[in-house]
């Protein structure tokens, strides 16, 4: 049976350089030929792309935080079923854009839910999985709205105001600093280059 993969995933704020830094590991990967699955959350299976929808539009105004919670761990529950699991257990490494750090930080620090009760959810919905390596791309909230306010029309989220967004990046922060094994803090408000070179070295020490 081949070695289980590892399992790395990419947290921050809006604007904070994932989708950039994703792809920047994905080639990487590719050139050491090392098989990867690239996916995000909320997303990542034919489920999982509906629940993104139904969160992210702005359509969806005012919806209960316990359905937010909820329809981002069912959405997990699938993904992990149909992506992650099984592409762990081939011994494929997965790359994921936000997994259950952005739940603590989005939907425990920003909306105020229990972190215990997150805590229950991740259990029941992962049992030990956890991600091998978190890198946290940090980066201030004004300079990670400055970042992405070119973009079209706001989508839910994005449509939250400064307080909602500090109180995410530190809960990130907090994580980071409780699990300085797992975690690795890169300051993303630095210049593309440094923050490629910081990312690669984190994963280069996985190899
Ligand atoms: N959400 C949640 O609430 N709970 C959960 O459990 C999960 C998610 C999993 C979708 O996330 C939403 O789901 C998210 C939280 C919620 N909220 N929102 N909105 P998403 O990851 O798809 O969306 P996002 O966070 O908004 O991603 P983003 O805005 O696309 O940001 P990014 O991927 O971190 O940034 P980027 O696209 O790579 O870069 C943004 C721009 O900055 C771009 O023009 C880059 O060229 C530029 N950039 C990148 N790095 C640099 C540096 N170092 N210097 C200068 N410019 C840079």
């Amino acid at each position: 049976m081949a070695d289980r993969g590892r399992f790395i995933t990419v947290e921050g704020i809006e604007g904070a350089g994932k989708s950039t830094q994703m792809e920047v590991i994905g080639e990487f990967l590719g050139t050491r030929n090392i098989p990867v699955v690239m996916t995000r959350e909320p997303g990542g299976t034919h489920l999982g792309e509906a629940v993104r929808e139904l969160l992210l539009t702005p359509d969806n105004h005012g919806m209960a935080t316990d359905a937010e919670l909820l329809l981002i761990f069912a959405a997990r529950a699938e993904h992990l079923h149909k992506v992650i699991r099984p592409a762990l257990e081939s011994g494929d490494w997965v790359l994921s854009d936000r997994f259950t750090d952005a739940t603590y930080a989005y939907q425990g620090g920003g909306r105020g839910i229990a972190q215990a009760r997150i805590g229950a959810l991740e259990e029941w919905v992962q049992g030990s999985l956890r991600p091998d390596l978190t890198l946290l791309l940090d980066v201030p909230v004004e300079a990670g709205m400055a970042r992405i306010e070119k973009r079209g029309r706001p989508d839910r989220f994005e449509r939250e105001n400064r307080e909602f967004f500090q109180r995410i990046r530190d809960n990130y922060l907090q994580r980071a600093t409780a699990e300085p094994r797992r975690f690795r803090r890169i300051d993303a408000g630095a210049p593309l280059e440094q923050v490629s070179r910081e990312v690669l070295e984190a994963i280069g020490a996985l190899l």
